[in-house]
This record gives C-alpha cells, sequence and structure tokens, in this order.
C-alpha cells in the first residue's frame, strides 16, 4: 500500500488503517520513515494529554471517564496506553485494573495499548511516532496513559500539552516524599478515590507543598482536582482543568514554545540514534574483536578517541 493511499485512509479516521500504520511504525517496517515524513503536514492539530501516577490510582478509569466526556461534547479522542510488561508488575498489582474495552467500540474514540518493554527504539519516540498517526486522523485529542515508575514512562507524558498526575488519598502522608519527578510535570493534580478517608488532608498537604514553589506569570499553577473515578465524579472539573491550562498556555505562547521544544528534542534523538547506529555497525564489530583478542584493554578514553578518528576516516574514504 503506497503512503497517499494511508493519508486518505487516515483522514477517513478508518481504524484498520490506523492500525495498520501504527504497526508499521512499531515494527519499524520498509517505509516507516517516509510515512511519518508524509504525515506530519498533517498534525499539530490534536491536543496531548498525559496521564500519569502510581499503580492502580485509577489511571485507566479517570482516562476511560475522560474520554467518554470528550465524545458527549462531540469530539473524538485517541488513547496510548503504555502498559508495563516488567515481570515486577506483571501479575498481582494488575489483577484488578480496569481495561478500557467499553470504549473500544465508539466510533469516536481509537484505543491502543504499547508494551513499555522490548519495543524497538525508544518508548518515548515510538509514543510520538504513534501520537502522530493518530493526530494526521484528525483526532481532537490524544491521551498517554502510562504508569509514573519509570524514566522512559515519564518523558512520555512530559511531552504532553497538559499533564495530569493521578495520586489517591493514601499518598498524603507520602506526599513530601513522592518522587520527585512526578510532582515536577504535573499541571494538573487529580485526587482519585476521593470516596475514601484522607482526601481533604491529602490536598491540604499538596497544596501547602505547591505554595513554596516561585512562580512568575508565565508560570502555571497546578490545579487539584477531586474525583471518584468508579462513579463517574469531578470528570467534569478535570476537562475543564485541562481546558484552562490550554487556555492558560495559548495566552502566554508556552503552548507553542513547548512544541518547539518538543519538535527540537525530537529530531536531536532520531539523529543521536541514526548516527550511533552508523557508528556501531561500520567500527564497533572490528573494536569487539580486538578487545576479545587482548589480554589488557586499552584505557576507555584512548579507545573512544582512537574510535571516532576511525570513525571520521571511514566517513571521507565515502
Ligand atoms: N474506591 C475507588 N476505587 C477506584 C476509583 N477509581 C478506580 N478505582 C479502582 O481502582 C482499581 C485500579 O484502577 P485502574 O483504573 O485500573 O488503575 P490504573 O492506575 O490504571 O492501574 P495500572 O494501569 O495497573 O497502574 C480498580 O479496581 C478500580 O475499580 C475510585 O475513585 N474509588
Ligand atoms: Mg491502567
Amino acid at each position: 500500500m503506497k503512503s497517499t493511499d494511508y493519508l486518505a485512509g487516515l483522514r477517513n479516521k478508518d481504524k484498520r488503517i490506523i492500525a495498520r500504520a501504527i504497526s508499521i511504525i512499531e515494527t519499524e517496517s520498509a517505509g516507516h520513515e517516509h510515512l511519518l515524513d508524509q504525515i506530519f503536514p498533517h498534525t499539530s492539530n490534536a491536543y496531548r494529554i498525559g496521564i500519569t501516577g502510581p499503580p492502580g490510582a485509577g489511571k485507566s478509569t479517570v482516562t476511560n471517564q475522560l474520554a467518554k466526556l470528550i465524545t458527549t461534547h462531540g469530539k473524538t479522542v485517541g488513547i496510548i496506553a503504555v502498559d508495563p510488561t516488567s515481570p515486577f508488575t506483571g501479575g498481582a498489582l494488575l489483577g484488578d485494573r480496569i481495561r478500557m474495552s467499553d470504549l473500544a467500540n465508539n466510533k469516536n474514540v481509537f484505543i491502543r495499548s504499547m508494551a513499555s518493554r522490548g519495543s524497538l527504539g525508544g518508548l518515548n519516540e515510538k509514543a510520538s511516532d504513534i501520537a502522530d498517526v493518530l493526530d494526521s486522523a484528525g483526532y481532537d485529542f490524544i491521551i498517554f496513559e502510562t504508569v509514573g515508575v519509570g524514566q522512559s514512562e515519564l518523558e512520555i507524558v512530559k511531552t504532553a500539552d497538559s499533564t495530569v498526575v493521578i495520586i489517591v488519598p493514601e499518598s498524603g502522608d507520602s506526599i513530601q516524599a513522592m518522587k520527585a519527578g512526578l510532582m515536577e510535570i504535573a499541571d494538573i493534580f487529580v485526587m482519585n478515590k476521593s470516596d475514601r478517608p484522607g482526601a481533604d488532608q491529602a490536598i491540604a498537604a499538596l497544596k501547602t507543598m505547591l505554595s513554596f514553589r516561585d512562580h512568575d506569570e508565565k508560570t502555571w499553577i497546578p490545579e487539584i482536582v477531586k474525583t471518584i473515578g468508579t462513579e463517574n465524579r469531578g470528570i467534569n472539573e478535570l476537562l475543564i482543568a485541562i481546558d484552562s491550562h490550554r487556555g492558560f498556555s495559548e495566552r502566554t505562547n508556552t503552548l507553542v514554545e513547548k512544541r518547539k521544544e518538543r519538535h527540537l528534542q525530537r529530531v536531536r534523538k532520531i539523529v543521536e540514534t541514526k548516527l550511533m547506529s552508523e557508528i556501531w555497525t561500520n567500527i564497533f564489530t572490528n573494536f569487539e574483536s580486538e578487545i576479545s583478542s587482548s589480554s589488557i584493554p586499552v584505557p576507555p578514553y584512548q579507545s573512544a578517541e582512537k574510535l571516532i578518528t576511525e570513525y571520521k576516516s571511514h566517513i571521507k574514504a565515502r
């Protein structure tokens, strides 16, 4: 199938074509880079929301409700759910996790799961690529759901236009101790499971903590929203908070700046990946055999300089 055929299918939100385009990208099949460049001019229309938080906080439940609410406003949503496939969390912990299967048949919603381990290339790059496919297909919102434990999962939500961090009342005592990375990326905090005791105290602790932060007119002060995901409570307020952050980012031009930065980092990463793979395939093989045949290895910095010099002459010789 030609990329122009894909374009037509994507523009029609043909779920089969969308799924095929995503597979091509995930497996890095022939033509995937060309496809991404072809769809690129049709991107940047979707608003990207990152939803993260500790395991079991209710990310999927809230994502599910939020997506449903968005569709009642006549808008469409693409969801990219990054599944932790680590052997440590694969079992009991995920026993009662929510699957978003009831949304799968909604024609205004597209759901894609991504395994966080074993993906080709970087996880973050893949998630951005897949988001581009959904963006080009004209979905109004794209939601990334990732569990806020690993660095690469955090990187994904950092690329979103608005980042939602979901916590639960039990995090109250430990808010001070909460992973700093998770606290800093939040544009909106969701206190989910507010049906449980301690929600208000936890919110108070969070507010105190946020009040110590420096800010100027270009800094957004994170909003805090109370939800009960399972009862569909507080979801409207969450959407309003997201909208309000969006409005702020547009007024202060931070949205444009953030997207430019995101693009810059993306191209930078592509160059790094391509250069590294070229370097290693051309010179590292020799280096490996050199190492294994010598009893005392050459010191590391000296080795590195030698390899770079070798690579430069390899380039010149071409
Ligand atoms: N009491 C209560 N339970 C909730 C609420 N929201 C979600 N849950 C329950 O919490 C459990 C975990 O919910 P999920 O939505 O799967 O949480 P998650 O953060 O997506 O979990 P992982 O993706 O596995 O990290 C499920 O049993 C939900 O029914 C809530 O507001 N109150
Ligand atoms: Mg989940």
